[in-house]
């Protein structure tokens, strides 16, 4: 589903900043509409939107300041779309303009000039932002592809819990309105949420071990001892050396989980999991941020980042993260300098957090993690847990991993 942003139809402290923000999470479309908002105000707000971003509007009010803004998005109100002449349209196109309207009948989809970029039709679902702007389109509406050939944008209550009905429906796209601006400092996370919603998830295991080295093992024997074990998700996490010397390790380790068929993920060194094509990498919060990690990687690599809080959290979903480290759950010796620790409650109070805020990121609870702990963490809505002494240190490892997937299940 193409998700196009209607911004809020009054004025919102920084919201220059924050249209800014979304256009670099990957907004392809916003919909300007401030319908009595002056003109001056208008303009202001489009000289502080970056230039190279300005592509991307569709003026609702306005439409003079467009050119002058290199914008080419024009939109029409139903109201404005019946009080103009039909001609007018053929000749928009003919000067480039992006044309979009609004219906609120299926049925005048029939008779919509196809120089109509695309319609927003609605109200799809009852209005999260307008009060009394109930859903007018029954719950099993489909819509007909042969009475309008342009798309089509479910508009009304769109929300991440709806998007899959809007889509079923037969709509190419949804306008977020309410979705996004109920809170405008969440606007950015709001919106990288229900666009990660968008994409194919990819597969992040529940059980994660995390390799580590003592005197008497080296990284190599822990992964080793976690794929006979039975583990198939191994992070390869080697602090204190060099990329050089990580690289042949990598190497190794990726020799081991191919022949176990276990995924391999590489700690903190973007271009070792780059070089041995690794499953995934997984970054702290003082490693290169995940997009300019994702840049350099590709699409093909699931990245991670770690949380201790609920401001790391909200990085790592507007950062696009495919899953979150957040810990730790209790002290350990594995890591140095050891975040504050979360424990039960932690992890409960930031689970209801997310829930409230409709986030869904699968969450991996580590750090001291134990068997005996899992299902108290997973009580909380945590995915999957991390795991390194519990494994390394266990007297019969194979025993230990058969808890822990009985745990999990
Ligand atoms: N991040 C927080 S705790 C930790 C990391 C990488 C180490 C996890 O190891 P253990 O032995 O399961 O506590
Ligand atoms: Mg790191």
């Amino acid at each position: 589903m193409e998700l196009i942003v209607i911004t809020h139809p009054e004025m919102l402290p920084g919201e220059a900043g924050i249209i800014n923000q979304l256009f670099q999470s990957g907004l392809a479309r916003l919909h300007l509409r401030k319908p009595d908002v002056p003109k001056e105000v208008v303009q202001d707000l489009l000289e502080n939107i970056t230039p190279a971003f300005r592509n991307r509007i569709a003026l609702h009010q306005h439409h003079e300041l467009a050119d002058a803004f290199g914008i080419t998005g024009l939109h029409f109100t139903e109201r404005a779309r019946l009080d103009v002449a039909p001609e007018t349209w053929s000749a928009l196109k003919s000067r480039a303009y992006t044309l979009s309207t609004s219906l609120h009948d299926p049925a005048q989809l029939e008779t919509l000039s196809h120089d109509f970029d695309y319609a927003f039709l609605g109200p799809v679902f009852d209005s999260i932002s307008k009060v009394g702007y109930a859903a007018k389109l029954p719950s099993d509406f489909k819509l007909n592809p042969f009475t309008f050939p342009n798309k089509v944008i479910a508009l009304g209550g769109m929300d991440a819990e709806n998007l899959g009905l809007a889509s079923q429906m037969g709509f190419a796209g949804a306008a977020l309105l309410g979705a996004i601006w109920q809170n405008p400092e969440q606007a950015v996370t709001r919106f990288a949420h229900l666009k990660s919603l968008q994409v194919e998830r990819p597969f992040v295991d529940r059980l994660h071990f995390i390799s580590n080295e003592t005197p008497d093992m080296s990284h190599i024997d822990s992964i080793r001892l976690a794929l006979e074990a039975g583990c198939r998700w191994i992070q390869l996490r080697v602090k204190h050396r060099p990329e050089a010397e990580v690289l042949p390790i990598a190497w190794e380790a990726t020799r081991l989980c191919d022949a176990y068929g276990a995924r391999l993920i590489i700690n903190d060194f973007p271009r070792v999991a780059l070089a041995v094509q690794a499953y995934g990498l997984h970054l702290g919060l003082t490693d290169m941020p995940v997009p300019e990690a994702r840049a350099l990687v590709g699409n093909k690599i699931v990245v991670g980042g770690t949380a201790n809080s609920w401001e790391d959290i909200e990085l790592r979903i507007r950062e696009g993260a495919d899953y979150i480290g957040l810990g730790p759950f209790r002290f350990t010796s594995t890591k140095e300098n050891l975040s504050p620790i979360l424990g039960v409650e932690g992890y409960a109070a930031l689970m209801q957090k997310m829930a409230d805020a409709g986030f869904s990121k699968p969450i991996i609870a580590i750090g001291g993690v134990t068997p005996a702990d899992i299902p108290i963490i997973r009580s909380t809505g945590i995915y999957g847990v991390a795991m390194s002494a519990a494994l390394t240190g266990a007297t019969d490892p194979a025993e230990t991993f058969y808890e822990i997937q009985q745990a999990l299940c």
